[in-house]
């Protein structure tokens, strides 16, 4: 048996290996920890299957086996995690709290705006309101946009010292990716780099590319991006 835990992560990379996947931020949270960590590559076929639908009932990626410990959402993993190692979560508990309320607004008030617009962008791309529909989403993803970015003015980080709350907050934003929607505040463009500029990002960065290395090479897709900022 594995001492260390094994994470889930798509066989292939839908995004050409930009660590747009929310493995990103599961490995990630284990880099900042410096827990070794096991990668099992789930096929969409077999993601399908009752053997993955019973380690995540919405047959998606990516979960999280540790002992008796099987997970499911990238909130929960994170945070339990960060709970039980020093160095994502403040010890002082009303920080702590509050960390813990970035990381719900990161997965329960700015990624669905943001997953709203992608899955505009796959399912209705080429219809007669499609446009609309678009403006539509980048509207509501600018107003989180500019209360986060008004939140977190001149700082670094979201409440004092970089913590879980930031890694996914950061994590939710880079899926913005290629759209300059980011670009319209320079203060968030500017806390996504500094994220993306911390050494375990950038271990489970590589980690996730070299993951992806074979399957990119045989599938001749586009190159690998770097990360945004
Ligand atoms: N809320 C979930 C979302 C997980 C999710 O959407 N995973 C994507 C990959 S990044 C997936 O498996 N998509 C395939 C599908 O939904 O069929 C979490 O944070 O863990």
């Amino acid at each position: 048996m594995s001492t260390h835990p094994t994470i889930t992560a798509f066989e292939r990379s839908p995004d050409g290996g930009r660590g747009l996947a929310r493995d990103m931020r599961v490995r990630w949270a284990l880099e900042e920890i410096g827990q070794r960590y096991d990668v099992r590559p789930v096929s969409f076929a077999a993601m399908r299957e009752e053997a993955h639908r019973r380690l995540q009932p919405f047959r998606q990626i990516p979960t999280y086996e540790d002992g008796d410990v099987t997970l499911f959402e990238t909130g929960a993993i994170v945070l339990h995690i960060a709970a039980r190692h020093e160095g994502l979560l403040p010890a002082d508990a009303a920080a702590r709290a509050r960390a813990i309320a970035w990381m719900f607004a990161a997965v329960g008030t700015v990624e669905p705006v943001i997953v709203d617009r992608e899955a505009a962008t796959y399912r209705e791309r080429g219809k007669p309101w499609f446009e609309r529909r678009l403006r539509a989403a980048e509207d509501r993803i600018r107003v989180r946009l500019n209360d986060l970015s008004l939140r977190l003015g001149g700082a670094d980080w979201l409440d004092g010292d970089f913590s879980a709350g930031d890694l996914m907050m950061a994590d939710v934003l880079r899926r913005l990716g290629r759209s300059d929607l980011l670009g319209g505040f320079p203060n968030l463009l500017a806390y996504v780099g500094r994220a993306e500029a911390r050494p375990a990002f950038r271990r489970a960065f590589d980690a996730q590319r070299a993951f992806f290395g074979a399957g990119l090479a045989a599938s001749k897709s586009t190159p690998a991006k770097e990360p945004s900022g």
